[in-house]
């Protein structure tokens, strides 16, 4: 069973348009599995943690501002290439415009800071973020019963 994970962030603009359901719709029909999840509204010094590669970015006091603005909803989603494959899925490269129709940047976003969702773009910020975000005993260890059906 593929136990690779990546951390996913629905921003306070997704949650504000009500569009979580039809993003985590995507993952699922893809054949990924959500192992954890909640929704909160983070501080400053969680965030300031998240993003401390950006911090000296002249955007960072406005990014910061953005993500305090309202609920956001963390998850974990596990899978096969789950990494990979989610980044692929949310459109990378930051600004929605240049995404293609089928990414969720692209079919529901067109500014730079207001994209959505965040997704770790490597394994090893995937664990970091995870370890940021969430307790151990908050993610689910659980198998999908259609797993077979989707993993050969
Ligand atoms: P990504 O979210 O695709 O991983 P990133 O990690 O480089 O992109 O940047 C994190 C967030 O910071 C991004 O989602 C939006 C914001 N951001 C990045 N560059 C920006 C810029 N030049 N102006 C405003 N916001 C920016
Ligand atoms: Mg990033």
């Amino acid at each position: 069973m593929e136990k690779e994970q990546t951390f996913v962030l629905i921003k306070p603009d997704g949650v504000q348009r009500r569009i979580i359901g039809r993003i985590m719709q995507r993952f699922e029909d893809k054949g990924f599995s959500m192992v954890a999840m909640k929704m909160l509204i983070p501080n400053q010094e969680l965030l300031q943690k998240h993003y401390e590669e950006l911090m000296f970015k002249p955007f960072f006091p406005c990014l910061i501002c953005y993500m305090l603005s309202g609920p956001v909803i963390a998850m974990i989603w596990q899978g096969k290439d789950v990494v990979r494959q989610i980044r692929s899925m949310l459109g990378e490269g930051r600004n929605p415009l240049e995404q293609k129709p089928g990414t969720v940047r692209g079919d529901y976003a067109l500014e730079l800071q207001r994209n959505l969702i965040h997704g770790s773009d490597s394994c090893e910020s995937a664990q970091k973020e995870i370890n940021l975000w969430f307790n151990l005993k908050e993610i689910v260890d659980w198998k999908p019963s259609d797993l077979n059906w989707v993993c050969e």
